[in-house]
């Protein structure tokens, strides 16, 4: 899956600026320098710019702002996690194509990614809103070995990865967790998460974990119902973000949570979680497919359902709802 192109580009990236030879490429490389030049379009063609310095080869000047796999790869220090990477301009949903891959055979750690997705999924079939190049809007392929059963405890684990992610890469803010798949900037959405499963009767074939992330929205990019309740990490930072260097991050937390989980369990991820979570603590409102739970959110169970104590006392515990605060 690392191509030549990604070699050559890997080359620029890495050269901090500093002309390099078509020459030096095509004797490194291995290949003949109509092949570099041919590569070198292709890059162009991507809106990698180049400028061409006399005698002594190209220098990188500016790099798409995509999140490809040429540049992922640069950041990436994960094992698993981010190593087959498919790419798209626009997709309906990254989860659709997901599933594909999983029929095929696609290995643990796969990311289906996309600048853009015309008909991006929520919960239930809801709208997501993957606007073009401003958000990170991903399906990561896992296979861990676990029953069915604890598939929704890896919405969980991807909410505290992510949060761990974003509290090392930014600084202006604190994210909450609220249950279950929804990460909050200041009250407002800035990430959901879906997970899917394929499973055979007692084990697990594949999960789908479904990632968008809103990251340079300006708060007039998001369709006018979402304006009062949704941000970017852009507008709570204060600053543009570098997609790509974000996603490694994201890749990174991941892997070492769902690894995490499976290895030793929830304990952790658990304390974590609590740590960052808006929900415990406060009162909610739960709206299930089959009634509405009121009361004050006391905890997670160890598999993750959330606990609401009543107003009568008694303790309900919901699988899957959605949260009024
Ligand atoms: C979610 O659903 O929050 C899960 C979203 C998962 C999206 C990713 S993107 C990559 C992958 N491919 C897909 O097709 N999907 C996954 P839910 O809890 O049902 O929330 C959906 C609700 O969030 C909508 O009804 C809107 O109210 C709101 N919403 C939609 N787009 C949003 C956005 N960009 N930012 C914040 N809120 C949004």
């Amino acid at each position: 899956h690392f191509t030549m192109k990604d070699e050559i580009l890997k080359r620029f990236l890495t050269a901090e600026g500093e002309p390099i030879s078509g020459q030096v490429l095509a004797d490194e490389l291995n290949v003949s320098r109509t092949a570099i030049w041919k590569h070198m379009q292709t890059l162009k063609q991507e809106g990698y710019e180049f400028e061409t310095v006399k005698k002594r080869g190209y220098k990188l000047l500016s790099v798409p702002d995509k999140v490809d796999m040429g540049q992922l790869q640069q950041f990436l220090t994960t094992e698993r996690y981010g190593r087959q990477v498919h790419y798209y301009e626009t997709v309906e949903s990254t989860q659709l194509v997901a599933h594909e891959l999983i029929r095929a055979g696609a290995p643990d750690g796969t990311v289906v990614i996309a600048e853009h997705q015309t008909a991006g999924r929520g919960r239930m079939m809801r709208e997501w809103e993957s606007t073009e190049g401003q958000g990170i809007w991903m399906t990561v392929i896992i296979r861990p070995d676990v029953a069915p059963h604890q598939a929704p405890q890896f919405t969980l684990v991807t909410a505290v990865a992510i949060v761990e992610a974003m509290k090392s890469s930014f600084k202006n803010f604190t994210p909450e967790i609220k249950w279950p798949n929804d990460i909050l900037i200041n009250g407002k959405k800035t990430t959901g998460i879906l997970t899917e499963m394929v499973a055979e009767a007692d084990r697990i074939q594949a999960l789908l974990i479904g990632i968008g992330i809103n990251v340079n929205q300006k708060i007039d990019d998001f369709p006018e119902q979402l304006q009062t309740i949704a941000t970017s990490i852009a507008i709570e930072e204060g600053e543009p973000i570098e997609r790509v260097h974000f996603v490694a991050n994201v890749l990174e937390s991941l892997e070492k949570y769902s690894d995490e989980y499976v290895k030793n369990g929830f304990g952790q991820i658990k304390q974590l979680w609590e740590q960052s979570s808006g929900t415990i603590g406060k009162r909610v409102k739960a709206t299930t497919l089959r009634e509405v739970v009121e009361g004050e959110a006391v905890s997670i169970t160890e598999s993750g359902v959330l606990e609401i104590r009543q107003a009568n006392g008694e303790i309900k515990g919901i699988y899957s709802a959605d949260i009024e605060l």
